[in-house]
């Protein structure tokens, strides 16, 4: 397979002024005729017309009128073009109805729909595809079927054809075309300055009572994004559209996005509390990349985390402004650590602007989005709200229209600032964690803090050089009260100290106060620091975190030492959950433990082999600990969580049941599930019915129920993925590879839809005694299905891949087995490039 570097970009040789394209839409003989208008872009040396092309079938093509035959390749064709404008003109045929890869042009449930990001427009027609080439579209779909949609506005129509105009000029990446019988949940948006705008949630019949979350959430984003960053909406429509068979959450072509079903639809009874979170999420997401992403683009893919960091941040901050602010911190710290870190310190480890790849399907990645949106969040927090506002209005002003680097977005804070970013700039090039080491002394009213970083070698980068890290820190006093507040210090060298002067007795302090920056710290803190930190901390993350490092350091010792639970731990969570001005939401979090995998990590950092089985045999006597220790507090919690309304998913109910759902499942392993049985009874949301069922087969009972929720659900696919995943997620680690197996025979499971086969395999590598099991089971049949997946959809396969990715933390027999099945992938004949790649890199 072909590399592709960052440093070979050069730009395209012709400019496009503009797309017409029709589509007559068969399912296995789609008839796409394109005219292009070309001319030579002045900025370019290279003229060769390459266009990309795959999977098509060339029936006619000419240029200015001509026909011409192409010098055809698997990759695309080539022609000889004038020295001056000219209008290209193409007629190709594809195969909708046979595309089960799901990218390009291809058919769901009778549904035609496209997925074009990253390199799908190429299997749609012969195009530059690449996001350097923007131009205006016109599409006219003919189709007998009652729904046809595409980018931009609606400009004309007629039994059996439609026309689509987007004005605004776009990469192909962004085109989409939707048919079907659909049914529209329609909205209405008037913006900042008084344009109406007409929305619609567009389903398939029986999906319209899932579709009123959606189309707030919705709404809430286009207006959240003009209060905030002053961007409004600029066309006439805009239309979102639900596709069960999608690889992915959602994606945002101009105005016509297109949405995993999992991703929009909701409703009280099939949709949990958290799955109306991601929603809203990923809804406010796909928005705000109207601006971020389709106004201002990426020049080339390396650049991805230009749209995809700066939009995950800005999900992340409505996200906060909806909901609690401490509470989505805390979430997106846990899902750095249990995602992103062992991505940056594994063998799949890349930049944040990776500088080559071979398939960029595989660089979507939690590097790219999260690590990316921790970088603008510490620029953010190094050049202050103020300057951070004035660097984004410049970013709108200059880059409008245009497809921009890295280099781009760090001018226009350097531009508004007046700071040299170049250090700061080693956050997109330099891979890996960095780790803070903390050195402390005190010495007659001064506190001196001296931090260290390093950051381990990763794969292709041997040298790490210092990064600018934003570390904010207070300092309490010896009664809990807070002498200095939050402080951001800047650390840019490879060791630097900080003094604190005029302090009456040594201070405690907290560190990297609202997890400041992605790295992991390495503090030598006593236990009784800990609890201290846990009761007093004024910053509401570091104060979780104190918890949190209890929670770690008695499991650690647990797991090396078989040391009993710890009274610190014990005793301070108990206050915390006793303290009823404390949001339940929050309290609910301060009961989470670290993931197994997280402690297996850490043990693996330390020197020391995890043994999976003693990390969960570990983490099983702590919940039982911790259940005794609570016991009489568990029944004012379950009090504290009764909501007397009707359901909402908002914050204050979600959060309330939240603190609910932990505490029946302590109960849980008090009462041998008898609470949970009365609770699934009564469940009359999805949110409590599965957290019931959860504390039941946790409980090994739950049978009766499982059978009955089967009958109850069995005919909604999103309900039904929960009924698969679950069932995994919550068998005991000896009995986890052989349930995922029992499942993938089960007559609904349809491996060709990603959401069911992530439901069980996804649930399966998540299950991390169970996915370890010594006799390999579990990972042979990941291999298995990876191996039957891959010709049919190579991007879902080559993403489960990365279950392997910490293979090498292991015992030297789980490492045996797991290269066994990682070489038996790799040796797969005629194996996807996709799927080659990540295999390869995770082999190393
Ligand atoms: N920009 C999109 C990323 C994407 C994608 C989405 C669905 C299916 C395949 C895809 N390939 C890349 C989604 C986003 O970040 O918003
Ligand atoms: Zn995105």
């Amino acid at each position: 397979p072909t590399t592709i570097y960052l440093k070979d970009y050069t730009p395209f040789g012709y400019l496009v002024d503009s797309v017409h394209l029709t589509f007559d839409l068969t399912p296995h003989a789609t008839r796409v005729t394109s005219r292009i208008a070309f001319r030579p872009n002045p900025n370019a040396t290279d003229r060769t017309f390459f266009l990309h092309g795959e999977e098509l079938t060339l029936i006619r093509a000419a240029i200015d009128g001509g026909e011409i035959t192409p010098e055809l390749s698997d990759k695309g064709l080539t022609a000889i073009t004038p020295d001056a404008p000219f209008i290209w003109e193409a007629e190709v045929e594809i195969d909708p109805g046979n595309n089960t890869a799901l990218e390009g042009l291809y058919m769901s449930n009778g549904m035609y729909c496209t997925q074009c990001e990253a390199e799908g427009f190429r299997k749609i027609t012969y195009y530059p595809d690449r996001p350097d080439v923007m131009s205006t579209f016109t599409v006219r779909i003919n189709g007998d079927l009652p729904v046809l949609l595409s980018n931009g506005n609606p400009t004309a129509k007629g039994e059996g054809w439609a026309e689509w105009t987007d004005p605004w000029p776009k990469p192909a990446y962004l085109f989409a075309l939707v048919a079907g019988d659909l049914i529209a949940h329609p909205g209405q948006f008037t913006t900042m300055s008084d344009r109406e705008v007409e929305l619609n949630l567009w389903v398939r019949p029986g999906d319209e009572g899932k579709c009123a979350f959606g189309m707030e959430a919705l709404k809430k984003s286009m207006k959240w994004d003009e209060d905030v960053y002053g961007r409004e909406y600029d066309l006439d429509v805009f239309n979102i559209v639900a596709v069960d068979d999608f690889n992915m959450g959602a994606m945002e072509n101009k105005g016509l996005n297109i949405f995993n079903s999992s991703a929009v639809l909701a409703s009280p009874e099939t949709s949990t509390d958290a799955n109306f979170e991601r929603i809203e999420a990923i809804i406010a997401h796909e928005y705000f990349h109207n601006w971020t992403g389709n106004r201002i683009t990426c020049r080339d893919w390396f650049q991805l985390c230009l749209k995809e960091g700066l939009t995950v941040f800005r999900d992340a901050q409505f996200t906060s402004d909806m909901r609690s602010a401490p509470v989505k911190r805390i979430h997106d710290a846990i899902d750095l650590r249990s995602r992103q870190f062992p991505e940056d310190n594994g063998p799949l480890s890349h930049p944040v602007r990776p500088e080559s790849f071979q398939e960029i399907n595989n660089f979507y990645t939690a590097t790219v989005y999260e690590k990316g949106a921790e970088i603008i969040g510490m620029l953010k927090r190094l050049v202050g709200d103020e300057a951070y506002a004035k660097a984004l209005d410049l970013y709108f002003d200059r880059h409008d229209g245009q497809a921009c680097t890295i280099e781009d977005w760090l001018k226009v804070f350097e531009d508004t600032t007046d700071r040299d970013l170049s250090q700061f700039k080693r956050w997109y090039s330099q891979s890996g964690t960095p780790r803070i080491a903390v050195a402390e002394a005190w010495d007659d009213g001064t506190y001196t803090l001296t931090l260290s970083q390093r950051t381990e070698p990763t794969p292709g980068q041997d040298d790490k050089q210092p990064q600018v890290i934003p570390v904010a820190v207070g300092l309490l006093g010896p009664n809990g009260d807070e002498v200095r507040s939050t402080e951001v210090l800047e650390l840019t060298e490879t060791e630097q100290s900080f003094q604190f002067t005029g302090l009456a007795a040594r201070p405690v302090a907290s560190i990297l106060r609202d997890f400041s920056a992605p790295v992991i710290l390495e503090q030598d803190q006593t236990n009784s620091e800990r609890a201290f930190l846990l009761a007093h901390d004024t910053d509401p993350f570091n104060r979780w975190q104190a918890g949190r490092s209890l929670a770690q350091d008695t499991l650690l010792r647990m797991i090396s030492d078989e040391a009993a639970p710890d009274a610190d731990y014990l005793d301070g969570l108990l206050s915390v959950l006793r303290d009823g001005e404390l949001d339940p939401a929050y309290r609910a979090l301060m009961l989470g433990l670290p993931a197994q995998s997280e402690l297996a990590a850490t043990l693996y950092e330390r020197g020391d082999t995890p043994d999976p089985m003693a990390i969960w045999a570990a983490v099983e006597t702590l919940r039982q600990a911790t259940a005794q220790h609570m016991q009489d507090l568990l029944p004012r919690l379950h009090g504290e969580a009764m909501v007397d309304a009707p359901y909402s998913p908002d914050a204050e109910q979600s959060g309330k049941r939240a603190l609910g759902s932990a505490a029946l499942a302590l109960t849980s392993r008090l009462d041998g599930g008898a609470m949970a049985a009365d609770a699934y009874a009564n469940a009359d949301n999805m949110t409590l019915q599965l957290t019931a069922l959860s504390c039941l087969l946790r409980a090994r009972k739950g049978e009766e129920e499982l059978a009955g929720f089967y009958d109850q659900w069995k005919h909604d696919r999103l309900v039904m993925d929960k009924w698969f995943g679950l069932q995994v997620s919550m068998a005991s680690p000896e009995a986890t590879p052989k349930t995922a197996r029992a499942l993938t025979e089960h007559p609904d499971f349809n491996w060709k839809n990603p959401n069911r086969f992530r439901a069980v395999m996804g649930a399966l590598a998540m299950n991390h005694a169970g996915f370890h099991q010594t006799d390999g089971t579990g990972y042979q049949l990941l291999a298995d299905w990876l191996i039957r997946l891959d010709p049919v959809n190579p991007q879902t396969t080559a993403r489960m891949c990365a279950a392997f990715q910490t293979w090498t933390r292991y015992d030297a027999g789980r490492q045996d087995l797991m290269r066994a099945q990682l070489t038996r992938i790799a040796e797969t004949p005629n194996l996807s490039r996709d799927t080659t790649e990540m295999v390869s890199r995770i082999l190393g």
